[in-house]
Order: structure tokens, then C-alpha cells, then sequence
């Protein structure tokens, strides 16, 4: 193994270069978030060993049938984080209400996460991940925790995948730390993530496309008429069923990522979860380079009406966001 000096996760968040590091509070608890993703990877891992895999027989706030390891990365969550001094709440995606740990104080950290993103992909073995905000509490009306995307102090995921990274923005520039069992460590093998501005790669889930507004239905119908279609080149095209591991690859290489709002899903606002799904991975990308929009508005500017809200997603390379904006504004005017 190479022996290049790669800083761990407390190195780079207690030395960041030329800039002041983060509060010390919250950096003890991105570390706390840090060892609760450690210790879910290591579930994931071993749950064929340890009666983990299969359904736990409840159905989440969600209406979707729980994992066992989501169950237990829920638990592993509140476990390693809920001993921060200044975490006031846990807002999960698989708890209806909110784990007040405090009276909450201003300044104090709300934690939203989705604790393992992707579940439906654990029984075959593919790539899933952890998915996590944190905002702070307000001087005035403590208790409200629907915080606009722009609010976030950081934002993160960890993929479980051939190896664990954790990907994290405390505000400038996203990195990546991947995963070092010799050492136990998170090290900075990935610093300043960017996402190139132009993409042929398009990430959607096709069996829907009967459900899908015009906008999307005839933006993809262009992306696969290839170079004889009016984009004028041929697109390729990806869906994993993880968020988090499509948001990666277009971390890694460029593309779009598609959750739109359709004729199914519409009564509901949608597939994926502003606080904990949306807003994060709208954080990052956009601190990548990219940009992150419902199809009308920046998702970080959109204001949560509830904690459990879903919204339309479309995010990643941002020439291909904006073509994605512009179809929408051409076949529905605005
Ligand atoms: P579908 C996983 O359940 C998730 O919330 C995201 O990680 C993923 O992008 C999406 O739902 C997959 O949805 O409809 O393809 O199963």
C-alpha cells in the first residue's frame, strides 16, 4: 500500500488548510457520525452472519416494508451520536416523530439522516449508504426544525460499497475519505470533489416513463435519440435503486440523477425526502460544481412544510440541470 501521508478525518477537520476549521462541537459530532457509519458498514457486512438480513416485519412512516439493518442502523445512529453535548434532535427517516435529546438551546445541531438509503438493495448484495444533514437551532422558536437547505452547516453520506467512503462539505468544497480497516481511520483520499459541468449520462428510473410529465418524458426521449436526435450525441444511461450510489458516480465522473414527480407519486410530493435525502445531496453537489433543482426551484431554497416531505429531485452536472430546467420552463411555462 502506498505509503503517500493522507490525513485522517479529525486531521482534516481540526487542520483544514488556510481556513479555520469547524466549531470543536461540531466536529466531535461529524466524528460521532463518522464511527455510527463505520459501525452500520460493518452490519452491512456481517448481517448474513448475524440475522440481519430480511424485513422486520413493520412498515416505516414511509409506507415501505423495513429492512432489519434499517432498524438497526436507525438505532446505531442515535447509539453513537445522541452523547453530543449540543445535539438537540434526531429527525430520522425511519421514526414518524422527532427524538427531542434536549430542551434545545440556540446554536445547538439538529441531525437529520436517512440511516440506510438504498435497503431494497441489501438481499442482492448492491451498494447502499447512510445520508446526513445537520442545521442549528434558531434563538427564536427552538423547537421548529424545518430548515431550509440553505440553512445546513454540513452535509455527508457514507456508500457502503467494494470500499466505504464517507463524502462530507462543512460549506467550501466536498471530500472524500475512504474507509481504512488498518488503521480504523476515515482518510482523505478524494479532497475537492467537482463535478464537470457537461454529462452524457443520465440516471432515471425507465419504468415509470408512463407515469412522467412531458418535461421529463421528452427530455429523456431526446437524450436516447443520440447524436441523430436533437442533442445531437448519444447519452448513456444508469439506475442503481441507491441514491447515494448515483449521486457518487456522478461525484466521481459527471451525469444527472432523475426522481421526478409523477402521475403515481404525485399525491405524495414525490419519491425522495427533502431534509434528509434532498437537501443533503443537493449541499454537496452544488459544493461540487453542480446544481440541484425540483425541475422549478433550487431544492435548497425550497421551504419545508413538514419533516417527512418529499419533493421532485434532479441534480448533478450543471449544464445538463439547467437543459432539465429549461424544458420544464418551455413545456409548462414556468
Ligand atoms: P425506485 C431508495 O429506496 C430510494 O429512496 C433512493 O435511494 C433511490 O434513488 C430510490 O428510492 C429508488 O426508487 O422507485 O427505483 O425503487
Amino acid at each position: 500500500m502506498s505509503d503517500r501521508y493522507l490525513p485522517s478525518l479529525r486531521q482534516f477537520l481540526t487542520h483544514p488548510s488556510g481556513t479555520e476549521g469547524p466549531d470543536p462541537e461540531l466536529v466531535f459530532l461529524i466524528e460521532d457520525i463518522a464511527s455510527a457509519c463505520r459501525a452500520i458498514g460493518n452490519q452491512v457486512r456481517y448481517a448474513v452472519f448475524d440475522g440481519l438480513t430480511g424485513t422486520a416485519g413493520e412498515v416505516n412512516v414511509q409506507g415501505e416494508a423495513q429492512k432489519k439493518l434499517d432498524v438497526a442502523a436507525d438505532e446505531t445512529f442515535e447509539r453513537i451520536c445522541a452523547s453530543s453535548r449540543r445535539l438537540a434532535a434526531l429527525v430520522s427517516e425511519e421514526r414518524e416523530e422527532i427524538t427531542w435529546l434536549k430542551e434545545p438551546e440556540a446554536g445547538d445541531f439538529l441531525l437529520f439522516y436517512d440511516p440506510l438509503d438504498g435497503s431494497s438493495n441489501l438481499d442482492v448484495n448492491l451498494s447502499v449508504g447512510s445520508i446526513f444533514s445537520i442545521c442549528q437551532v434558531d434563538s427564536e422558536n427552538a423547537s421548529d426544525v424545518l430548515k431550509p437547505g440553505t440553512r445546513q452547516i454540513c452535509a455527508g453520506y457514507a456508500i457502503y460499497g467494494p470500499s466505504a467512503m464517507l463524502v462530507l462539505t462543512t460549506g467550501a468544497g466536498v471530500n472524500g475519505f475512504s474507509y481504512d480497516d488498518r488503521t480504523g481511520d476515515f482518510r482523505l483520499t478524494h479532497p475537492g470533489l467537482t463535478i464537470p459541468a457537461e454529462t452524457s449520462e443520465f440516471a432515471i428510473n425507465a419504468s415509470r416513463y408512463h407515469h412522467w410529465d412531458e418535461p421529463v418524458r421528452a427530455y429523456v426521449d431526446d437524450c436516447l435519440a443520440g447524436r441523430r436526435g436533437p442533442r445531437g450525441r448519444d447519452f448513456n444511461m444508469r439506475w442503481t435503486a441507491s441514491m447515494v450510489a448515483d449521486v457518487h458516480r456522478i461525484l466521481m465522473r459527471g451525469g444527472v440523477f432523475l426522481y421526478p414527480v409523477d402521475a403515481a407519486n404525485r399525491d405524495t410530493g414525490g419519491k425522495l425526502r427533502l431534509l434528509y435525502e434532498a437537501n443533503p445531496m443537493a449541499l454537496i453537489v452544488e459544493n461540487a460544481g453542480g446544481a440541484a433543482t425540483s425541475g422549478r426551484n433550487r431544492i435548497l431554497d425550497e421551504p419545508p412544510t413538514s419533516h417527512h416531505q418529499r419533493i421532485a429531485v434532479m441534480l448533478g452536472s450543471r449544464d445538463e440541470v439547467a437543459q432539465l430546467e429549461d424544458y420544464h420552463r418551455r413545456m409548462t411555462g414556468n
